[in-house]
């Protein structure tokens, strides 16, 4: 057993990935780090985002001696085009994973499977979207405001209706610069048509439509999917649990749940905890079933049930290579194509359950919301039936693991805040005591660390030293996703972590009892930090750009980061880099990315691929918003 009172550092958990690849070796199964050692001579071109293969004429590559396309589009243009193809890429996945949740609240029903859980929530979004509430059946409004949330994706006419969640000054922002987004999917459909062969070749033009679609994103698609998935499982509270490796067990059956969608995971989750599956895995003589999750479904399904945390993005392969997982079931976003095979290495079956996320080599059972319950039940009782033919001679359970506080939403952080001071509590609640807190230096400010872990840099060491460093200058850190997940297996989310804090943060953490960093969700709840910064903005009365609070994706990796971090300068907050965009071979485009957005919003990107430099560059970007508030 760990000592829980000390923290895991980057080399421990290292040692184990080190023992799993040899592992891993030994059985002649292929891995990321095989495959990143393989792939390390990136290509110059792609790295730049200076290939552009929009039409039959190319791909074309700009070069010193070819420094225009065949249609003559320059450099500029095409890095430009491939960072707004990949703002799309990242707003549809948050997107169409909540419109796969908006369905299911459509289908919502008293008797199940699928039933609103925060009523509340419901009525107060159904308030907000003019739906009628009075004298009338939950689940006639669920359905309602279903359907209001699905127009959000497509309307024909007007805008998105969230936007006007934030505070007046930003809204007028965006009327100003006009990139407030009119619906989801037209922000989609206008940038892929921007970006088509012979349209815009404008850089300018391209980074403000990639602004409007990633708030199309942060203010709709993710904000949908956190509001609705709160209305269907519950808005999150603070649970006690576990995270690493070390939660797989030796003597029970494991079924790890890995992507993002709750619908699915919170079935498979139900189901084991059934009778029926109980009295069944009994009857095999089986001790217990230990669901546990990975990437972001764990930050989901952590915060709604307490259900622990094996790992995130860059442990997925480890947690088969343990030769103890009974059942890998997927849905969307962040899977390897690679884990069938690697299942194969062992008994582990791997399951896909979405059309959305279909890979050669797996068990394929298409999830449906209306068969829920018998699906999960099944798939659980494979996993059962499964667990005989595990060869214990290949298992191996590294023993490090960690406990964590989790489950900090927006309103959970309120009835915190309202706790010290009695304060006045209305439906929204009010940040006031953590803005006197800031105001007196109590606490500097707060970053919001957010994203993957990657290869391209030594994996969760940014996150580690990051957050650790940014604890002792009295800096409160929120953490959503793979970062979330570093902070959990580290013991960074206890709240013993209070000693690792400068005395302000120390103090803050003492009166409100939390730890100082606080789990906000899955990437999809970055949406709950907008709401954040937005409440700390309208109870200090100042713009967003104004609060000593920004965001940092150090390690981050996919289509959605680059996506978020655009919505989140659209919202007028800095956002600090770890991994350079690919757009360095635009001069213009990275002049954009840092400094020309700001100008429209007040954000931008600060780039530095050194950890202990980005670090100081955030503390000194909190400090400077200070001194500019003079406080
Ligand atoms: O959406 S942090 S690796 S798991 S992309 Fe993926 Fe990155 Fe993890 Fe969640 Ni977010
Ligand atoms: Fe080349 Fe222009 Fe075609 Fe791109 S759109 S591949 S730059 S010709």
């Amino acid at each position: 057993m760990a000592d829980v009172k000390k923290f895991t550092t980057v080399e421990e958990l290292e040692a184990d990935t080190t023992k799993l690849y040899e592992r891993a070796c030994e059985l002649c199964a292929d891995t990321w780090q095989q495959r990143a050692e393989a792939q390390k001579n990136h290509c110059k071109f792609g790295e730049g985002g200076i290939c552009c293969k929009n039409c039959s004429m190319g791909p074309c590559r700009i070069t010193p001696k070819a420094p225009k396309g065949i249609c003559g589009a320059d450099a500029h243009a095409i890095a430009a085009r491939n960072y707004l193809r990949m703002i799309c890429a990242g707003t549809s996945s948050h997107s169409d994973h909540a419109r796969e949740i908006l369905h299911v609240l459509h289908e919502t029903k008293p008797e199940g499977p699928y039933i609103v859980r925060d009523e509340q929530k419901l009525i107060r979004l159904a308030r907000e979207w003019d739906v009628a509430v009075d004298n009338r059946d939950i689940y006639s409004i669920a359905h309602e405001v279903a359907e209001k949330g699905l127009e959000e994706f497509g309307k024909s006419f007007g805008e998105m209706r969230f936007p006007s969640r934030a505070i007046e000054s930003q809204q007028a922002i965006w009327r100003r610069e006009g990139i407030w987004p009119r619906a989801i999917d037209r922000e989609v459909v206008t940038s892929l048509h921007m970006t088509h062969m012979g349209n815009s070749a404008d850089p300018e033009a391209l980074i403000r439509q990639g602004m409007r679609t990633a708030l199309s994103h942060g203010w709709g698609g993710s904000m949908l999917g956190t509001e609705i998935t709160d209305i269907l499982f519950g808005t999150p509270t603070v649970w006690e649990t576990e995270g690493n490796l070390g939660v797989l067990e030796n003597d029970l059956v494991n079924i790890v749940v890995h992507g993002h969608d709750p619908v699915f995971s919170e079935a498979i989750v139900t189901a084991a905890e059934s009778k029926e599956i109980l009295d069944y895995a009994k009857s095999k003589n089986i001790k217990g079933i230990n669901v546990v999750g990975l990437c972001c479904t764990a930050n989901e399904i952590a915060m709604r049930h307490g259900v622990r945390m094996v790992g995130n993005f860059l442990q997925q392969e480890n947690a088969i290579l343990t030769g103890a997982v009974e059942m890998m079931c997927v849905d969307i976003q962040c899977i390897f194509p690679a884990l069938p095979q690697l299942a194969q290495c062992f008994h582990t079956k791997f399951v896909t359950s979405s059309p959305i996320a279909r890979i050669p080599g797996a068990d394929y059972v298409e999830f449906n919301p209306s068969t829920a319950s018998e699906q999960a039940k099944l798939l659980v009782k494979q996993a059962i039936d499964n667990f005989e033919y595990r060869d214990t001679s290949k298992v191996w359970i590294p023993e490090s693991k960690q406990t964590a506080v989790v489950g900090y939403p927006t309103e959970q952080i309120i009835k915190h805040l309202d706790a010290i001071t009695n304060s006045h509590v209305d439906e929204i609640g009010s940040y006031r005591p953590a803005v006197d807190a800031i105001k007196a230096g109590v606490l500097r400010g707060a970053v919001a660390i957010v994203g993957c872990n990657n290869p391209r840099v030594r994996p969760d060491f940014s996150h580690y030293e990051i957050i650790k460093t940014l604890l002792k200058n009295d800096i409160l850190v929120v953490a959503t996703g793979c970062a979330a997940q570093l902070a959990t297996k580290t013991g960074l989310m206890r709240k013993e972590a209070k000693f690792e804090c400068g005395a302000g943060l120390r103090r803050v953490c003492d009166l409100m009892d939390i730890p100082p960093v606080l789990h906000m969700g899955a990437c999809v709840d970055i949406s709950r930090m907008m709401l954040l910064a937005n409440g700390i903005a309208r109870d200090w009365g100042i713009n967003l750009d104004q609060i000593p609070v920004v965001g940092c994706a150090p390690e981050w990796m996919s289509e959605k980061a680059v996506s978020i971090a655009n919505y989140v300068v659209s919202t007028g907050l800095d956002v600090y880099l770890g991994i350079e965009p690919q757009v360095n071979g635009s001069s213009q485009m990275m002049e954009w990315i840092t400094e020309g957005t700001r100008k429209l919003t007040g954000g931008g990107f600060i780039i530095n691929t050194d950890p202990e430099q980005l670090v100081k560059n955030i503390i000194d970007g909190i400090e400077a918003k200070r001194k500019a508030l003079g406080i």
